[in-house]
Order: C-alpha cells, then structure tokens, then sequence
C-alpha cells in the first residue's frame, strides 16, 4: 500500500448536521434550522420541532468526548464546519457574537490536545438565514462582503490553530440546490440560468478574495475549494453520448478550472452564449479570480452516466446533481450508485486536469444500521459499511500509484448525524453509532461500530490492512 507516510486519515463533519443547540450561545437562524426534509421538501417559516438538525447529535455539548472517540480510532485529522450563524448571527452583525468564537476555541484546543489537526469548512450549506431573507442570498452581490467579513473574523481569530480551510462546500451544488447552498429563496423553477450563474460567480469571486486574504494574513496557510465529483460515463459507446458527457462534466469542472486557472474557461463562452447567459464580471472581479487555490478537495459518493438521446436522460434517485443511472453498477438504500472505482478515475482526472494536490474530504456510505449486542456491549454489526470504505481505499491507493497527489481522506460522517439531502438519523455513515431516530426518539448514547476498530486498523497500519 502506498499511502504516504504523512498521509491525514480522518473523518468529516459540517456543524448543522452536528452541533444542535440551534439557538444557544448566541447562534442566530440559519437557512438550516428552517429546512426540516432537507433538499426534499419546502423550507419553514420558524424553526419546527419535526427538525432534527435543531438538536443534531448535540456535538455542541459534547465535543470532548466525540473528539476522544477520533483521537481513539487515531485521526489525524477532522474535517468540521463553522456554523456562520454562531459567529455572525445575523450575517450583516458590525461585532462578532464571542460566545460563538469562543464555542470553536474550544473544538480546536481539544483537537490539539490530541494532535488532530482541523480542516475547517468556511461555508456549509448554513448561511444565516437572514442574508437569505433580506438580501436573496448569493444572487445578491452583497454576499461578498459579508462572506469576506465573516472570513477576516475567522482567520484573524483562529490563524494560529488552523491551517487547512475550505472556501465553500461542494460549490458547484448551488447550480442545483440553490436554496440550502446558495441561501436563495427562490424556487428554482422561477430562477433563470442567469441568476444561477451570477450566484456562483459571486461566490467563486467570494472565494478566491478568501484565499488572498488567508494568504496575506496566515502564513503557511492552505486553502482549499471543495467540489462535488461525479464522474460522468457515457451510457453507450455512441459519440454522440461522449459529447453529452464532455458536456455534463464541464457544468461541474468549471468550478475547479476558475478556482485553479483563475480564469473563466473558453469552453464557458460557447455555452453563455447560446443559453442566452450575460453575467456581471468586473474588472475587479477578473482580478480577484486569480488568486488560486492551494489544493482541491471534492466529495465523491457515486457516478453516473449521460446520454444525447433526451428519452434516455431519467435522473437517478436522490443524488444532488441528477444523472442518468448506470446499469452495471449496484445502489445504496438511497438509491447513490456504488463504484469504487469512480473514486481512482475522478482522482485522475482532476490530477491531470489541474495539477493541484487533493483532499478526499467526503466518502462513505449512507446505510440503515441495527444497534446489537455482542459479549455484552451494544455495537453494530456493518461489514457493508466496511466493505464499500475498503474498496474505495484500495482504488484511492491505485490513484495514489498512478501518481496523483492526495493529503488525506475525511469520511464522511464519522460519527451518525444528520442527513443532508433528507434530513434523516436513519441515513448512517458513522464509525460511532448515536441513539438517536427519524422520530427525534433516542438518548444520543453514543456506540462503537464494528467500523470502529476496522478504520482503526487501517489508520494504524497507514492503509496496510486494507483488503485489495
Ligand atoms: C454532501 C454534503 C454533506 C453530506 C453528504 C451526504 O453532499 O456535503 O453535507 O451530508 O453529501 O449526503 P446525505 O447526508 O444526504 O447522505
């Protein structure tokens, strides 16, 4: 196996999905605390008690010991988010709120006591809900001086902890979900493609001025953009699919072209052009882009297909970007098609494509688990878990022989929490089971898994315990 010796094994989190104690501490309204069904249904007016989010698996109060059971399993590293609410609760506040400042100290000094380094998400799908209200979220311009606000709060305040930061999770999602990523309320069926455009262009803009700023203000600082990969695969040998597929994954590696070029690709041009898409673009703007990123991070749970023939173009089940699905491989109970070997060929390509380091900062699997007993403790017994994490190592490791740079790998949702696109306990992908159900029943008891010990091992061997 040939995991570098410095290699960052951990796990990966985002606070609404976490933390709970929506309203503690001084946290304002995020756009989560009004989504009860995740991207599957309306948002609310006021927060509700149906969402679990509200409560999460309250990391917020116990931080300590969920990082012990990491600092266990022998993580290097932890991948959270900052809930901007807690810092900024309004989003447009003149004075951070202490409290929320203070909550992070905190996570990041017991990280450090047991040498964990924290990759931290600067944005996750948890805007302050007030931007949304009172200025439309990312469509608004505005945004970027409040993200830039919110970034110099941070850097100044935690530059001495943390030396990994990502901009935006999964930002090429606002195209798609443009309420939870984009805090834009507005049915997408009323945006036009122009609106969404503009959206992502402010917060591409938005995140290289965070890189510069990070840069200027952190030494050694690294920092990253995170994209949701998908590898497209035609559905048929015909050229016709080849093109539609060039096609679909231009609508995703756009985001890492600017981010690592610094300029709008020419392919983008073509297709303004022909959807009738004119966008802001100030000179300002054009020179901010060229602050690129240190390294990529993406998220990688399946891949899908394309096809020319609109007859064919079904979108599969649940996932966040559609696709057609692929009719050799097996689905998760949430219908995301599995292929490790999607993992090694996406490395690739992006490796190729730009040259940048990577950062697996998502993988896993979304499952329903039955807590058991075994010689008297409580565990779960999920050698599938097991199994779908193995495969995607190993083919991690064949990227990593065919030559492509990666610092580490974060599972996601090393610990049960809150899914993101159903807003379900029911959907697990932790190492540590949590008592908590879709019902808001459970006493958030917390349990090893068999995954537990397994993840350990590979930790412990650097990979040399995985199964090819
Ligand atoms: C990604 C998000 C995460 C996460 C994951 C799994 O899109 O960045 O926040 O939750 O998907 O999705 P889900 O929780 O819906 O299974």
């Amino acid at each position: 196996m040939t995991f570098p010796p410095d290699f960052l094994w951990g796990g990966a989190t985002a606070a609404n999905q976490l933390e709970g104690a929506f309203d503690e501490g001084g946290k304002g309204l995020s756009i989560q605390d009004v989504a009860p069904r995740g991207i599957q249904g309306p948002r609310t007016s006021i927060p509700t008690a149906d969402n679990l989010k509200l409560v999460g698996i309250d990391f917020y109060h116990r931080y300590a010991s969920d990082i012990a059971l990491f600092a266990e399993m022998g993580f290097k590293v932890l991948r959270l988010s900052i809930a901007w609410s807690r810092i900024l609760p309004k989003g447009d506040d003149e004075e951070p709120n202490e409290e929320g400042l203070a909550f992070y100290d905190r996570v990041f000094d017991e990280c450090a006591r047991h040498g964990i380094e924290p990759l931290v998400t600067i944005s996750h799908y948890e805007t302050p809900l007030h931007l949304a209200d009172h200025y439309g979220g990312w469509v608004n311009r505005e945004m970027i001086g409040f993200y830039e606000r919110y970034v110099r709060t941070l850097f100044d305040r935690y530059g001495s902890k943390v030396r990994y930061w990502l901009t935006f999770n999964e930002i090429n999602s606002v195209l798609h979900v443009p309420f939870l990523s984009g805090a834009i309320d507005t049915p997408k069926d009323q945006l036009s493609t122009s609106e969404l455009y503009q959206a992502a262009h402010h917060e591409l803009v938005a995140s290289a001025l965070a890189t510069r700023i990070a840069h200027e203000m952190i030494p050694g600082v690294k920092v990253g953009c995170m994209i949701l990969a998908m590898p497209t695969y035609p559905l048929t040998p015909d050229p016709a699919d080849v093109v539609a597929v060039m096609q679909a994954d231009r609508r995703n590696l756009f985001f890492g072209d600017v981010h690592t070029q610094g300029i709008y690709p020419s392919y983008m041009r073509r297709y303004f052009r022909e959807a009738g898409i004119e966008l802001d673009i100030t000179d300002d703007d054009r020179e901010i882009l060229t602050n690129t990123v240190d390294f990529v991070s993406f998220s990688y749970y399946m891949s899908v297909c394309e096809a020319a023939d609109p007859a064919k173009r079904a979108t599969g089940e649940g996932n966040v970007i559609g696709g057609v699905p692929n009719p050799t491989l097996q689905a998760s109970d949430w219908g995301w098609q599995i292929d490790p070997a999607g993992l090694r060929i996406v490395a690739n390509q992006f490796w190729d494509r730009w040259g940048k380091p990577l950062f697996v900062v998502e993988n896993g699997l979304g499952a329903k688990d039955e807590l058991v007993e075994v010689d008297g403790a409580k565990t779960v017994l999920d050698d599938y878990r097991i199994a779908y994490l193995n495969d995607h190592l190993v083919q991690l490791s064949e990227a990593i022989d065919d030559g492509v740079e990666i610092l580490g790998y974060t599972a996601w949702g090393c610990i049960d929490l809150v899914s993101f696109t159903t807003a379900q306990m029911s959907k697990r992908y932790g190492f540590v089971y949590v008592d908590r159900h879709d019902d808001g029943s459970g006493t958030l008891e917390r349990y090893r898994k068999a995954s537990f010990d397994w993840y350990a091992e590979v930790i412990r061997t650097n990979g040399g315990s995985l199964l090819r």
